[in-house]
């Protein structure tokens, strides 16, 4: 009796403190409009998934090729491999690659993948893939293990493989030798973020050809700018089977019209080789450009999609990429597939039953051993891993 009073009296008390700790109330899409991603340009509406992919998915790519990062190419003639390197590592547990990737027949460009494996698995693995800030060997290094947790993704069952993104396009504002976008330019105009999403791709076609990796179970991963990275190759490249944006903010999952946090001034001023010239009209003008962030994450439809926040990363703006990712589930849905639900979740707690999934993790900007495990687990559950 006294618990079931308790229980009652702390109810009532979070019923009266909801509208404290509820900071999306006054966010919500009835108070910042935002567009419609189901709605065409010429007013009629999308109403099935044949629809979507038919028609209108490919309107809303061209739509961020033209206006914000720039045309994704496509598979470069003379693409080729060659393998440097293999060797046990972790006691008995893994497998360790590294491969060239020759961007051309000569092999004057490339860069090189770092591959781990699970040396114990049946049959060829999924994988995650993604690029990394400081090179593949700084992956390695004690520090970055919570970034790079090798030894746990491999005893979950999964590969993983990363680049080094400046050995794909350096990350200057200031003209980059050396990148891709130097010497390889059949879209035209296209920033950073479309060089190393199509860097990611092109990952994705040596694993195609590695037969202790299963590519159709690809999971493309990134954090922060590399998150926006993911979400773009993603959008661009249907053969990834899954992805995750761990912080990726502004311009990555995050709806831009909130304009909380970094704002396309701040961004297109201090990384404007990120993006595509068009993008520079959009300065200060969030509503005009034509559509927003949840439609970057719609083009992942009905793939698994994870979005995850930190609670302190207030520059990428955590309840705007909880919002993005909630409208985004119009899309999911003509699949007849779940989102994620109403409600912006406390600290700590996925909302993962979906095919979309959301949490923020208390803390800084940063991919840590916690967000793995809740990527490992949801995305095993989608892809089925059981080992
Ligand atoms: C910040 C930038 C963000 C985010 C971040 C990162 O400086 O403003 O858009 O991408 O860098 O990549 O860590």
């Amino acid at each position: 009796m006294k618990t079931a009073f308790r229980l009652l009296a702390a109810s009532m008390l979070s019923l009266l403190l909801l509208p404290c700790i509820s900071p999306l109330r006054a966010q919500e899409p009835s108070v910042i409009p935002l567009p419609d991603v189901l709605q065409k340009p010429d007013g009629t509406r999308i109403r099935t998934a044949l629809e979507w992919t038919g028609e209108r998915r490919e309107e809303v790519l061209e739509m961020f090729s033209q206006e914000m990062y720039g045309h994704v190419p496509s598979r470069p003639e003379g693409l080729h491999f060659e393998e440097l390197s293999s060797e046990t590592v972790f006691g008995q547990a893994g497998i360790r690659k590294t491969v060239r990737i020759f961007l051309d027949a000569d092999g004057r460009h490339g860069f090189t993948v770092l591959l781990h494996l699970p040396k114990t698995a049946r049959g060829p693995v999924p994988v995650f893939v993604g690029l990394n800030f400081k090179g593949n060997d700084a992956t390695l290094d004690e520090r970055a293990s919570s970034r790079w947790p090798y030894e746990r993704i491999l005893a979950a069952g999964w590969g993983v493989a990363t680049a080094w993104r400046d050995e794909i396009e350096p990350d200057t504002p200031h003209g980059a030798e050396g990148g891709v976008r130097s010497w390889y330019n059949p879209g035209g105009d296209w920033g950073a973020i479309s060089a190393w999403a199509w860097g990611l791709s092109r990952i994705l076609d040596y694993l195609e050809g590695e037969p202790s990796v299963d590519a159709s179970r690809a999971v493309v991963i990134g954090h922060s700018r590399l998150g926006k990275t993911a979400l773009w190759a993603a959008a661009n490249d249907r053969r990834f089977a899954g992805v995750v944006s761990n912080d990726s903010g502004c311009c990555g999952a995050a709806i831009s019209r909130r304009k909380v946090g970094e704002t396309f001034q701040a961004i297109d001023t201090t990384f404007p080789h990120w993006f595509t010239r068009a993008f520079d009209k959009y300065m200060g003008r969030e509503e005009a450009f034509p559509g927003d962030q949840h439609w970057l994450l719609a083009l992942s439809a009905p793939r698994p999609l994870y979005v995850a926040s930190a609670s302190e990363d207030q520059w990428a703006d955590p309840e705007g990429e909880w919002l993005s990712a909630k409208e985004a589930g119009a899309v999911y849905a003509l699949f007849g597939q779940k989102g994620i639900g109403e409600i912006y979740p406390a600290p700590d707690t996925p909302d993962a039953s979906g095919r979309i999934a959301y949490h923020v993790r208390s803390g800084a900007h940063d991919i840590k051993a916690w967000d793995w495990e809740q990527y490992i687990d949801f995305f095993s559950r989608w892809l089925s891993v059981n080992d």
